[in-house]
């Protein structure tokens, strides 16, 4: 990303990647460290997973931690970043006024946008019992995507709308009766989510939809389709939903094991980041020369 759109506001940064022509990648990240991670690594936004952050807290992706849990969490990832974060906002955590509430405090702690989907609250994970999945009745979903934008203060503030009417069986003609209905009540991008192993059903709704709004997908369980169809049918963005919490569970879960079995860290010291890198990504060097400036001096000094 250029140092021009890098000095924009996050909101500009994130409707831009979401407008462009090219495809855009967000990834995910659950913490202020994995945020970290994640500009380190070059992406140009976040996806604020509401799965990853629910599974670093111990908790199921039901709403189980409350909505200012998760607004705490979201404030900590966009302050340990300068490119922006879209919060997956699951369901709006009640009805329009909670959606109201949401992108006040959004916009308040730096959140570039937040993405709500139709299903019910409490909701739960898009892959748990799939077309058991419950869908939000029309109108009243098209009504939180209408207050969300409505109190909006920063108009380069974003609301993507999810449909789960794939994920919850309901077939491509009422995902796209949807997606037009939202598109209708404002919002500024589509996501629409699948669950199957190939990304057929969403190059159909590509298809169909055309370029009315930006589209965003998911493609963890079609993850074998090669980017390039993405680009190629169109779509706005890619998001990378949940690798750098599953990476992190997997590395932890072997370093627990190793060291609880052993006793000793002979084994893991070369498998683990060296403590030289935990400091630098906290930028220790700042905090000292900050010290020097502005700590009074000691041994008589002013
Ligand atoms: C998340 O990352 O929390 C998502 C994507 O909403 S999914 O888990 O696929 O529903
Ligand atoms: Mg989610």
């Amino acid at each position: 990303m250029s140092v021009t759109s890098r000095a924009l506001p996050k909101t500009s940064q994130l409707r831009r990647l979401l407008q462009r022509p090219e495809l855009s990648f967000l990834m995910e990240a659950h913490n202020g460290l994995s945020a970290k991670l994640v500009e380190e690594a070059g992406f140009e936004g976040i996806w604020a997973s509401g799965l990853s952050i629910s599974a670093s807290l111990g908790l199921r992706d039901s709403n189980e931690a409350s909505w200012t849990q998760v607004l705490e969490i979201a404030e900590f990832i966009s302050d340990a970043t300068t490119i922006p974060v879209l919060l997956d906002g699951d369901t709006g955590y009640g009805n329009f006024n909670s959606v109201r509430r949401l992108v006040r405090k959004l916009e308040q702690r730096g959140v570039a946008g937040v993405c709500i989907e139709d299903k019910l609250f409490p909701k739960m994970n898009s892959f748990v019992r799939g077309s058991g999945q419950q869908l939000a009745e029309i109108g009243e979903f098209a009504g939180k995507i209408e207050a969300a934008k409505a109190v909006q203060r920063d108009s380069d503030f974003v609301v993507v709308a999810r449909t789960e009417a794939l994920i919850a069986g309901h077939g491509l003609a009422e995902a796209l009766r949807r997606a037009e209905a939202y598109r209708q009540a404002g919002a500024d991008a589509i996501l629409i989510h699948s669950a199957q192993a190939d990304a057929s059903e969403v190059l159909a709704f590509k298809a169909e939809w055309g370029e009315r709004l930006p589209v965003v997908i998911v493609p963890t369980k079609y993850y074998r389709t090669p980017t390039q169809v993405f680009a190629e049918h169109g779509f706005s963005t890619v998001i990378w939903a949940n690798h750098l919490m599953r990476s992190a569970l997997q590395a932890m879960r072997i370093t627990a094991t190793r060291i609880f079995t052993e006793q000793h860290l002979r084994n893991v010291e070369d498998s683990v980041a060296p403590m030289a890198e935990v400091f630098e990504l906290q930028d220790e060097d700042e905090l000292a020369e900050a010290e020097r400036r502005w700590l009074p001096r000691r041994n008589g000094g002013h």
